[in-house]
């Protein structure tokens, strides 16, 4: 499985550079964009110190991360400027995204001018959250419309869920109206249904990238920490990123790119925290597999099933799925090794139910 994030932002604001320093990209962020380019799509390698600890216990030939891909939507992000809001083919692509990140111009250049006419970071962050709520209202009322209709010429079967339908979309209605995005809601089963039917905009978790400039990298931090306060909540985070400096150092050879931080001061993590929380935020937890020689991490989410899991891996697991053999990394680390933890006991034995845990390491056994 791989998790797609989409980008998003105001004109000018950033979204490519990030995208370049998310995926070591080269896309042109000189040009403008035109109306009905397509996307740039790539892949950024997911942080995972974890896979250090069980190469030194496993010592396997290969090691392989999680990735996550990034898709910077561009040109049609025009619209989320403009009066006409969030449509057609920007909205087709931001549905089937997970994750949403959004980026903010903080950076100061007197020679891009900004959309909206100053800077202003709360402003944007604001209007952005509104055409997400607009839109979402948008695909309720069209909705709603239809199930009026779909209601006059009901079968007596059909009405209760019909009217079920409405009442929910009524009710995330009032709550959109009163600002409240969809992720802050705890959203009952029959409900979930829905919202993940019509993939709405403000159901999904949102990464706030605060693009900041060179020379605001002193106040990031604290930058970082008022915008937090006021804008973090349920499904929704806020980091700083130096995008132009983190895109040219992604250009650059590792040694190099090294010195530069040094340099600047300029820690690593800014850039795999993004990569990190716009992971996380997407519900996703990490298991670890070790066969023929090979460590390797994979994404699934929360609540997935030993079965499920195997599944992720190879269909034929899942189909000929006989039994997990589980390991946390933990207990792993407090063995020294594989053989170890079996004479031990302490590998255990899982059946197709069992909900793998964030840092299991697991061997699947299976027919062909
Ligand atoms: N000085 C400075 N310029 C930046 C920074 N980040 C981006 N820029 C510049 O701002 C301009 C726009 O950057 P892009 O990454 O293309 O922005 P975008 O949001 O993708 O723009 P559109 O796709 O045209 O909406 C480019 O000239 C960038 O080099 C920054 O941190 N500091
Ligand atoms: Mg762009």
């Amino acid at each position: 499985m791989s998790i797609n994030i989409g980008i998003i932002g105001l004109p000018q604001s950033g979204k490519t550079t990030v995208f370049n320093a998310l995926t070591k990209g080269k896309a042109d962020t000189v040009s403008h964009a035109t109306e009905g380019a397509s996307p740039h799509i790539g892949v950024a390698r997911v942080p995972e110190p974890r896979l250090k600890v069980l190469t030194d216990i496993l010592h396997p030939g290969k090691v392989v991360f999680s990735e996550a891909k990034y898709i910077d939507i561009g040109a049609s992000v025009k619209n989320l400027a403009r009066d006409k809001g969030i449509g057609g083919q920007l909205l087709n692509q931001l549905s089937s995204v997970d994750t949403l990140i959004c980026v903010v111009r903080a950076f100061t250049d007197a020679s891009i001018p900004h959309p909206q006419g100053s800077l202003d970071i709360k402003r944007d962050i604001d209007s952005l959250n509104m055409e997400l709520v607009f839109s979402d209202l948008a695909i309720m009322e069209r909705r709603l419309e239809k199930l009026e209709i779909s209601l006059k010429g009901a079968k007596p079967g059909e009405r209760t869920s019909f009217l079920q339908e409405k009442d929910i979309l009524l009710r995330f209605k009032t709550e959109l109206e009163n600002d409240k995005p969809l992720r802050t809601l705890s959203i009952e089963s029959a409900a979930a249904r829905f919202v993940a039917n019509y993939q709405f905009l403000t159901a999904k978790p949102m990464l706030i990238v605060i693009n900041i400039g060179e020379e605001q990298l002193s106040q990031a931090a604290s930058l970082e920490k008022e915008l937090d306060a006021q804008f973090s909540g349920a499904g929704c985070c806020v980091v700083t990123l130096c995008g132009k400096l983190e895109m040219e150092l992604s250009q650059l050879e590792e040694s190099a790119a090294r010195e530069f931080r040094n340099e600047f001061g300029l820690k690593e993590s800014g850039l795999k925290r993004t990569i990190k929380m716009s992971y996380e935020l997407s519900d996703l937890i990490t298991f670890f597999s070790s066969a023929s020689n090979e460590v390797r991490a994979w994404p699934i989410k929360k609540g997935t099933t030993a079965q499920k899991a195997a599944g992720k891996i190879h269909t034929d697991m899942e189909k000929g799925f006989i039994r997990a053999e589980c390991i946390s990394l933990d207990d792993l680390v407090k063995c020294g090794g594989i053989a170890e933890a079996r004479k031990k006991g302490m590998l255990r034995s899982e059946g197709k139910d069992y909900i793998i845990q964030d840092g299991d390491v697991v061997t699947f056994l299976f027919n062909v």
